[in-house]
């Protein structure tokens, strides 16, 4: 995929909205005083002239600590497997219950942006590829520029998270909602603290996208996957609650598909397909 070749300008925008408290996000005083020119700086400094499949695991971690991720208590929100149509982010972009990492200082200043370091130059001089970088797979590229820093930023917004957490699930994912290779299965349910997370909460939603829904692959709160999590969690001792179809996210879903069969007055139940 191509790069965004205008990134450092964008980063120090956004950081200069985040900052100043433009966004109508939780708004630290801590952050007032951000430098946004630092930032960005520290934001690149641990992957120029990097390798784009080998990038360390701390490579942002100067960046992040100027700039880390901050929940309010009990509005924690994590989401896996539901990428397609932005639900999650959306929803708690309206909704002051609940926070996602694309809301944090950092998240908000690398949301949808793609770059990527470059051992070899191309004529910038700035140690990066401004052309096109490498997708990210499990097999061919794990340890890529961008899946670092997606990485270290959920692990903070996860050990961060206090009260009660919020993780929305697609129940129609292949493969189970619950994915064991995902950010939310290897870091951010791992690195959630027992002493201090009051009640996990699982929103399981079915997929919206689909062009037929599919119920045979329609997981429950009481089968598959979802069920293995729930023990998963209660296992590390914490509570755990799940609910499908949650209203505090169906709204948004069903005001986009309106026609869908999981809404609507018959929606109840067992959705009429
Ligand atoms: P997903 P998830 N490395 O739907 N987050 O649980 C790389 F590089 O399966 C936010 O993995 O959910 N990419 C953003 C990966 C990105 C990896 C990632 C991986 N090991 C994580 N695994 C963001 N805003 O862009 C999956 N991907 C890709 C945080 C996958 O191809 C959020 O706090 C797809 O494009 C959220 O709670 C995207 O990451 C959780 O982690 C989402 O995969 C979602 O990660």
């Amino acid at each position: 995929p191509g790069t965004t070749s205008n990134i450092t300008d964008i980063l120090t925008g956004r950081c200069e909205e985040y900052r100043k408290c433009l966004l109508g996000e939780p708004c630290l005083p801590f952050y007032r005083n951000v430098k946004c020119r630092a930032a960005v700086e520290s934001f690149f400094k641990g992957i120029r002239n990097m390798d784009p499949c080998a990038t360390p695991d701390n490579a942002y971690d100067e960046f992040l600590n100027m700039v880390p991720p901050t929940t309010v208590r009990g509005t924690t929100m994590f989401w896996s497997g539901v990428m397609g149509n932005n639900i999650p982010q959306d929803v708690a972009q309206v909704t002051p219950e609940f926070s996602v990492l694309e809301e944090t200082f950092p998240g908000y200043m690398a949301g949808n942006l793609s770059w990527c370091g470059a051992t070899d130059g191309d004529g910038t001089g700035l140690g990066l590829n401004f052309t096109v970088c490498p997708t990210w797979t499990s097999e061919t590229c794990p340890n890529n520029t961008k899946a670092a820093f997606w990485a270290r930023a959920s692990k903070m917004l996860a050990t961060q998270a206090v009260g009660d957490v919020y993780v929305v699930l697609n129940a129609q994912r292949a493969g189970g909602a619950f994915n064991n290779g995902s950010i939310f299965a290897t870091i951010e349910a791992p690195n959630l603290n027992q002493d201090v997370v009051t009640n996990v909460a699982i929103y399981l939603i079915p997929d919206f996208t689909l062009p037929i829904p599919n119920e045979m692959y329609r997981e429950t709160c009481t089968n598959g996957s979802v069920l293995y999590l729930q023990n998963f969690l209660m296992n590390m001792n914490f509570n755990v609650t799940c609910e499908e179809n949650p209203k505090e996210i169906m709204w948004l879903q069903c005001a986009r598909f309106a026609n869908s069969p999981y809404c609507g007055p018959y929606a109840k139940g067992t959705p009429v397909v």
